[in-house]
């Protein structure tokens, strides 16, 4: 028994993919890129595919769960369930005309030709703003199709903003943003479950280990209460005497977002000698 992971054969998910499940501990031989390739210490078998397809194969259950843009599982509309978002492959999806062209508001679109590869996503969101458009559907390359006559706007993924600069277009709306995530099918067999569950559970080890950072420092005895309000830490934090009369060794656990911050006023009470530590795995 094993939990078929779906992934990207090759794009810009398919390396981040395979890092998050390196992460969790699970090694992957796919040295020649085949289809398919077994974990060699956790249960679960990754199959290579393309993203516009893995919906379509969770949803059937060719594939238990896949890893993919939230764009595409929107398009598509399958029968799958978004258990979690990932944090990377983050863009906008966003309507883009032609740079010389004065912006007057949603409005602007009203009987105008939109080309996207995203004709679903599109559809909807006029429909529940009232607005007729002309959905161009075209596979890729979407950013020329203004140049080239075919349409009178776009809608497409952005993210840096360069593809639309050099296009000679501007973004007016951004409709939705996505990033990729993990997908489910709407019931999996009970083993199949615990094996997610695990993986499910090695995810959030590893992400809010990524969070935070250890923490030791230094600190006069006078000041160790007031560095404790501080640091509170996982539970409280631990505290040891130094081999120097009347000094501690605090150790603690810090958010990453937060700890500039902090250290700022570590150092106001005394601490010396901080040092900040990555953690690999975190475990509450
Ligand atoms: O072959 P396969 O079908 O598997 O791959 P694909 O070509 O459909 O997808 P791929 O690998 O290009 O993208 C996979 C997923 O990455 C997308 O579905 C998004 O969820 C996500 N993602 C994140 C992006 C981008 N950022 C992105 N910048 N996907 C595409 N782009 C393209 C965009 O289409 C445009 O052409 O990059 C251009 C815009 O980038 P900037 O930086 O110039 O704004
Ligand atoms: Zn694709």
């Amino acid at each position: 028994m094993s939990l078929k992971i779906a992934i990207q054969k090759s794009g810009r998910l398919s390396e981040k993919s395979l890092g998050l499940l390196a992460e969790c501990g699970i090694k992957i031989n796919n040295g020649d890129r085949k289809l398919k390739a077994e974990a060699k210490n956790f249960p679960v078998e990754v199959l290579f595919l393309r993203d516009d397809d893995i919906p379509q194969y969770v949803e059937q259950g060719v594939a238990d769960i896949g890893i993919l843009g939230e764009n595409e599982v929107w398009e598509k509309d399958k029968k799958v369930t978004v258990v979690r978002k990932l944090g990377f492959a983050s863009c906008k999806l966003s309507l883009a005309i032609p740079k010389d062209e004065k912006y007057t508001g949603l409005g602007y679109f009203e009987g105008k030709k939109i080309a996207t590869s995203y004709p679903k996503i599109l559809e909807k969101f006029f429909k529940e703003k009232n607005i007729n458009v002309i959905i161009e559907e075209i596979g890729g390359s979407v950013e020329i199709a203004t140049g080239i006559g075919l349409a009178d706007a776009i809608f497409d993924i952005v993210s840096s903003g360069s593809t639309l600069l050099m296009n000679g277009l501007k973004e007016v709306e951004v409709v939705t943003k996505s990033e990729a995530v993990l997908i489910s099918g709407q019931s999996l067999p009970k083993d199949k479950q615990e094996i997610l569950d695990k993986l499910l559970f090695r995810m959030e080890a590893t992400k809010k280990a990524s969070e935070n950072k250890y923490i030791l420092l230094n600190a006069p005895n006078a000041s160790v209460d007031a560095i404790r309000k501080l640091l509170p830490g996982m539970k409280a934090p631990t505290i040891l005497p130094l081999a120097d009369e009347g000094w501690s060794s605090i150790h603690s656990v810090i958010g990453e977002d937060d700890f500039w911050e902090v250290i700022d006023q570590l150092k106001k009470n005394g601490a010396q000698g901080i040092l900040v530590v990555p953690i690999e795995k975190m475990i509450l």
